[in-house]
């Protein structure tokens, strides 16, 4: 995968917005995730595994607006010798999932979204359809970048969607899908780091077209002077019969 860990200089981690003091600004590229799903599902604690490595066992419900935040060097699977530093800010939807009252604000600056649901609980993987219906109508783009988390992989015995059965959503909506568990860690930063590859690709997509179109309004430009530069005088004081 294309993503490394920064040197300790640049590494930095943040439990939530409002108990660290903002991070430097020495950065490439801010990339804003949002984890959306159902309540219970994990998506708190997927992001503290990612960002602080640590799981909390006890289920206390995340109020009030929160994000974490992480710095990682990215680097193109199809250019690894250009390194990025992201900034990554990671929201959290913070309770309000429990009654379906996140605002379009709250998903406008989102670049890439998480969309979890609990593997041992068939509403959750249900409800994605609607999650997806809400991420459509609300989202900066109509195709935002989406990666599908199949969370808690690790309760087997307790396991009620197969990964066969979500792997085939998935793929229908074009989607990559991840069994994760923020318990063990497995596939957590894997998830995260595929959305991340996918924000970037668009984002260089991006950034190259538009390079692109201001070298051809250049050359434009530029004919247009070189033309204007090879009519003798005379064709030019003509149009307004002298120096005008
Ligand atoms: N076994 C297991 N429990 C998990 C996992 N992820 C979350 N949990 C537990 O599920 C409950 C809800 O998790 P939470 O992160 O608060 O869910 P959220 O409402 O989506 O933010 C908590 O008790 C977590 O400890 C996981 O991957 N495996
Ligand atoms: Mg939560």
């Amino acid at each position: 995968m294309g993503i490394e860990e920064p040197p300790q200089s640049i590494l930095s981690t943040s439990k939530s917005s409002s108990s660290v003091a903002p991070m430097s600004t020495d950065y490439d590229y801010l990339v804003k995730l949002l984890a959306l799903g159902d309540s219970g599902v994990g998506k708190t604690s997927f992001l503290g595994q990612y960002t602080d490595e640590v799981f909390q066992s006890k289920f206390v419900s995340t109020v009030g607006i929160d994000f974490r935040e992480k710095r990682v060097i990215y680097r193109a699977p199809n250019n690894s010798a250009r390194a990025h530093r992201v900034h990554l800010q990671l929201w959290d939807t913070a309770g309000q999932e429990r009654f379906r009252s996140l605002t379009t604000a709250f998903f406008r600056d989102a670049m890439g979204f998480l969309l979890m649901f609990d593997v041992t609980n068939e509403d959750s993987f249900t409800h994605i359809r609607s999650w997806l219906e809400q991420l459509r109508t609300h989202a900066a783009t109509e195709t935002p970048d989406v990666v599908l988390c199949g969370n808690k992989a690790d309760l087997a015995t307790r396991r009620k969607v197969t990964e066969v059965r979500a792997r085939e959503f998935a793929k229908q909506h074009g989607m990559p899908y991840f069994e994760t568990s923020a318990a063990s860690g497995h596939n957590v930063a894997h998830c995260v780091e595929k959305l991340l590859e996918l924000v970037m690709t668009r984002m260089e997509e991006a950034v190259e077209k538009s390079r692109r179109a201001g070298a051809a309004h250049q050359k434009t430009i530029k004919r247009i002077v070189v033309q204007d530069s090879l009519e003798p005088p005379e064709t030019k004081r003509s149009g307004c019969g002298g120096w005008c």
